[in-house]
């Protein structure tokens, strides 16, 4: 049973002004495509991964070549970004609600959190992604990864659940920021689905 490329949530215009539409159409129709069929190529060269779900690849990817790792990764990653964006107004935007605005004020508040989100994601060198990471007892950590890596990676430095998570590769951002990858990551939060995030929060036991 070969991975199948997700259908995105909206349509491609759907998160214009702060991701435009060109974009999410290359972004998706291209790149995840790519990592979608690169993967299959991958897992099709080892029967030890027949039937197994993408989690339980990334949860020993230490095991695994670069060619399921960046795809796989790549895979997961694009797939729970469209799912934790929404059209600004119609569920993107405004502020988390419930135990994951708890985890939050916990963690030092949304200011401090959008803020060291953003310096991890201006920060991480090359291309890669950030995260709102949750560690099993729901405390909030903030992490970049280079490439397509996640927190679901066995060998990554901060493990966990993603709550939210950005791709900071050019790709993402270019035709409408150029450069100015700082400018994507401070107007990024007008499309976060908190509902869903919350919901991703709600699922972590304890
Ligand atoms: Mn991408």
């Amino acid at each position: 049973m070969a991975f199948e490329l997700p259908p995105l949530p909206y349509d491609y215009d759907a998160l214009a002004p702060t991701i435009d539409g060109e974009t999410m159409r290359f972004h998706h129709d291209k790149h995840h495509k790519a990592y979608t069929d690169k993967l299959n190529e991958g897992v099709a060269a080892d029967p030890k991964l027949a039937g197994k779900t993408i989690e339980e690849i990334l949860g020993t990817i230490s095991s695994q070549p670069p060619l399921v790792r960046n795809n796989g990764g790549g895979y997961w990653n694009h797939d729970f970004f469209w799912k934790i964006m929404a059209p600004n107004g119609s569920g993107g935007g405004g502020a988390p609600s419930g135990k994951l605005a708890e985890a939050i004020e916990n963690y030092g508040g949304l200011d401090k959190l959008k803020t060291d989100f953003n310096t991890k994601g201006a920060g991480q060198f090359g291309s890669g992604w950030a995260w709102v990471v949750a560690d099993a007892s729901g405390t909030l950590a903030i992490a970049s990864t280079p490439n397509q890596d996640n927190p679901l990676m066995d060998d990554v430095a901060v493990k966990g659940t993603p709550i939210l998570g950005n791709d900071v590769w050019e790709h993402a951002y270019y035709l409408t920021y150029r450069n100015d990858r700082a400018k994507y990551l401070a107007s990024w939060w007008d499309v976060v689905n908190w509902d869903e995030a919350g919901r991703i929060y709600d699922g972590i036991a304890g």
